[in-house]
């Protein structure tokens, strides 16, 4: 039996910056696959090439399952960059312990209050926010952060992640004052802006005393926007085999990742931060730019191949998007559709994006699956569609293949009885689906005209009947006759 990666066996590929003990400058909440190849990867990067102290204490939301193997692990993992040139494993090794909140929520208050702690950076999806994503603001129904409201001041441990967040600034203020930035790395537009906000309602909704003792602190916070970049699809046995083979150690959580990875962090940090642009990443002033040509070009259109390559029996993103018709149409979502919208930043040259987005995007070893990317679209697409849409209407042009990607979401989301989408949508997840599902029964375009009406993909976008329409009309034809049909005739517009 092989032994187990721990700091001992950690093979000399190894990115770890030095011996000893590294301390903890940064709280990350979400130590999912995403960050640990990621900020992770670009953070030993940077170690290694300017000493700083940055280890990072990981916080898990409520499983237990990779805190507790990376622990046995003496908090070391490998990533297994992989394309079907090569395959690469590395092991950084900068967490300096991991919690889970859902078990530890006061630990992980201590945590983000310790003076010590000089950046939280958070990867904790779309939907761990708890806000609204039509509105922007505190999404005031959510059962857990209206439980952290109300009961706020006889509950130490809050369940949400801004509940947490506030806990932790509160014992900052009351301790001792000392600078905090707080740094989202979530698909969110502006996420920065977002977060400072969201945390500043919370803030504003506290009992009179502790929100008048808090405020002034917060001036003290700085939440710098951020764009993150990397494709990270779920650990499969595959990849515990392939770390097996390459380094003879048993890992229990790898983390497979493609090797394109970009990071563009707006430079305003308000108590240091580790030399990241020696690991990798780019500062800038305005990230919004890198956000949009991100989240529309590379998530929206990503959208789009995992809805229609799941209606088409697709496992994964490499065999949709190698079918012509889906290749047509991420094609023409991305450069008629999207691209149109965004203002590219003057050091990205596009032709050299847009391709390698089509490679990245076609790496076969990856398997990413359709129903990964496919998974909350309810919040995901509210980011991605309908600010372009709206673009395009306002301008008096329908933009056909936006009405295919929510077309295709909501067959996989919602489907009329008689229709089977397969099982990859089938296995997409999304809290929606129960909003939704009572509105399959009705014709079309009732359907689509209730599900929009959800406020799905916000209040402005549901007002144009012509893009309901043409919604309408891609949920008849994708479920008459299928996605091969849907593309031709969003094309021939
Ligand atoms: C994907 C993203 O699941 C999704 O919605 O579009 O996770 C995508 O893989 C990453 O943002 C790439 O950086």
């Amino acid at each position: 039996m092989l032994p187990r990666l721990s700091a001992g066996s950690t093979p000399p590929t190894a990115l770890s910056h030095r011996r000893g003990n590294l301390p903890t400058g940064i709280v990350h909440l979400g130590l999912g696959n995403f960050h640990r190849a990621h900020q992770a990867v670009h953070t030993a990067a940077a170690l290694a090439a300017e000493d700083g102290p940055w280890g990072i204490l990981g916080v898990a939301r409520g499983s237990t399952a990779v805190a507790d193997a990376l622990r046995e692990q003496d908090m070391r993992y490998a990533v297994v960059e992989i394309s079907p040139a090569a395959t690469r494993v590395s092991v950084p090794a900068v967490h300096t312990g991991a919690l889970v909140a859902g078990h530890q929520p006061g630990e992980v208050v201590q945590a983000l209050a310790a003076p010590a702690t000089r950046i939280i950076t958070l990867t904790v999806t779309e939907h761990g926010y708890t806000f609204d994503p039509r509105s922007g603001r505190l999404d005031r129904g959510h059962p857990d952060l209206a439980a952290d409201l109300r009961d706020w001041s006889h509950r130490p441990a809050p369940r949400t992640t801004l509940g947490l967040l506030v806990r932790g600034l509160q014992h900052r203020a009351r301790s001792h004052g000392a600078p905090v930035t707080i740094m989202s790395c979530d698909n969110l537009i502006h996420n920065g802006q977002l977060t400072s906000r969201l945390i500043a309602e919370f803030v504003a909704e506290l009992p009179p005393a502790e929100r008048d003792e808090l405020e002034p602190y917060l001036n003290a916070v700085a939440f710098p926007d951020a764009m993150v970049d990397r494709i990270v699809p779920a650990t499969t046995d595959a990849y515990r085999h392939t770390v097996a083979a390459q380094l003879g150690v048993r890992d229990a959580v790898p983390v497979p990742a493609e090797p394109f990875s970009m990071w563009v962090i707006e430079n305003s940090f308000a108590a240091g931060r580790p030399a990241w642009e020696r690991g990798g990443a780019l500062f800038t002033d305005d990230v919004g730019p890198y956000e949009l040509l991100k989240l529309r070009l590379l998530n929206g259109t990503h959208s789009l191949i995992a809805y229609l390559g799941a209606l088409d029996g697709c496992a994964t993103i490499p065999e949709s998007i190698a079918r012509r018709a889906i290749h047509g149409a991420a094609t023409s979502v991305l450069r008629d559709e999207y691209l149109p919208t965004v203002p590219v930043p003057p050091d990205i040259d596009l032709e050299q994006y847009v391709a390698q987005l089509f490679d990245r995007w076609s790496n076969s070893a990856l398997a990413h699956r359709t129903r990964q990317v496919g998974s909350d679209g309810s919040v995901k697409l509210a980011q991605r569609v309908p600010a372009p849409a709206l673009t395009h209407l306002k301008a008096g042009r329908v933009p056909h293949h936006l009405a295919l990607t929510v077309a295709a979401y909501l067959c996989c989301m919602a489907p009329p009885e008689d229709f089977d989408p397969g099982p990859h949508a089938t296995a997409m997840t999304d809290p929606a689906r129960t909003v939704l599902a009572p509105f399959a029964a009705l014709p079309t375009r009732a359907f689509v005209t209730e599900a929009l009406g959800t406020g799905l993909l916000g209040s402005e976008l549901s007002a144009h009947d012509a893009f309901a329409e043409r919604v309408a009309e891609f949920v008849d034809v994708l479920v008459r006759h299928g996605v091969a049909a849907a593309v031709h005739e969003a094309t021939d517009e």
